[in-house]
């Protein structure tokens, strides 16, 4: 099941909290004593500068699955929405020492312990950091032009999301799902961790069979609202089914569209299958799935632009904008997210 951390860093004893989740977060994920330290120290600079440049923000620590497929890997997210910073290179440049309203050195500390480590930043609406760590034998990509991730915000600060994401690799068919379970909690995060191993558990086929299957393997769970994309890189293809209340934005063509889902619940007694949706998936294209966690009046204008960026760091963003400090979530929030980069190499991001 999806566990997670979730500090809020109000001031500077939560520093400590978020080095602790990080270690704790390792534990479970089996990173041996150097990554885990890493991975402390990541927390800790990246708490750090909230408190000292945002005025303070949202730290969590996910065991993720992506983008090493279904081996684990560790994730930090800090998300605020302080000033931002106006020049991000600069920023992660060691020695740099910024002027009152900036980022400090600790960035440059984070880019060098991480095996991947991305910021973004909008000044005057807040700063997203993403960091991931692995163990070396773990850390095989995928590859290819389609760049898939996420992230996993509980209500509450809970320890279980009742979301979950998946993403799949077959030789060119990407494979992106996201789960709903219902109400959240234990219960909720059993439904969509069945719907998860589902997919993890198996390549190639299309949505339409997986939810098929989904609603047999969860019959005797609560059930979920799911959302499944299966992306055909070759043929530039991307087929799309849903069940229940998961939103879908697709932006291709030079606009954003709202893919539907049919009403029900995968697992429920009765499903009608839904038909499946073609759209075309081209460069600079990008797929949002997002359970209800967000506001429905959210838009994506203007995400697509991040399309370069890490797609978890694109997930925080949309996590970030969609909210504020001030307003709090209604249910956890799982947002998935992938995009087709004209990047050849699909490489070290
Ligand atoms: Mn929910």
């Amino acid at each position: 099941m999806t566990e997670v951390w979730e500090i809020a860093v109000t001031d500077t004893s939560r520093i400590r909290d978020a080095a602790r989740a990080a270690s704790e977060a390792a534990r479970v994920v089996g990173l041996d004593a150097s990554r885990t330290a890493a991975a402390v120290l990541t927390a800790s600079e990246l708490a750090t500068n909230m408190c000292r440049y945002a005025g303070g923000g949202r730290f969590l620590a996910e065991t993720a699955r992506e983008p090493w497929g279904a081996s684990r890997a560790l994730q930090l997210v800090a998300l605020d929405h302080g000033p931002g910073i106006e020049n991000v290179p600069r920023a992660l440049t060691d020695g740099f020492t910024g002027h009152p309203d900036s980022l400090g050195t600790g960035l440059g500390a984070c880019l060098r312990a991480a095996d991947f480590f991305e910021v973004q930043s909008s000044p005057g609406r807040g700063t997203v950091a993403v960091a991931r760590f692995a163990l070396p034998t773990d850390r095989e990509r995928f590859t290819g032009p389609t760049v898939t991730g996420g992230l996993h915000v509980p209500l509450n600060g809970a320890a279980l999301s009742g979301d979950a994401l998946a993403f799949r690799n077959d030789r060119g068919r990407r494979t992106v799902m996201l789960a709903d379970g219902l109400g959240h909690g234990a219960a909720a995060a059993q439904a969509s961790e069945l719907a998860a191993r589902l997919v993890l558990g198996r390549g190639g086929d299309p949505p339409e069979t997986l939810l098929r299957d989904m609603h047999e393997a969860l019959r005797r769970s609560r059930g979920a609202a799911v959302a499944v994309a299966d992306i055909d890189e070759s043929h530039r293809r991307l087929t799309f089914c849903g069940v229940g209340n998961v939103g879908a934005r697709l932006y291709h063509g030079g606009r954003w569209r709202t893919l539907t889902s049919r009403p029900g619940i995968v697992g429920a007694f009765a499903l009608r299958t839904p038909s499946p949706q073609r759209h075309g998936w081209e460069p600079g294209d990008m797929l949002v799935l997002h359970t209800d966690g967000l506001p429905s009046r959210w838009t994506p204008d203007g995400v697509e632009r991040l399309v370069a960026h890490d797609a978890a760091v694109i997930a925080a963003v949309v996590f970030r904008d969609a909210g504020s400090a001030a307003r709090p979530l209604r249910d956890d929030t799982g947002v998935a997210v992938a995009t087709h980069t004209v990047r050849p190499d699909g490489g070290d991001r």
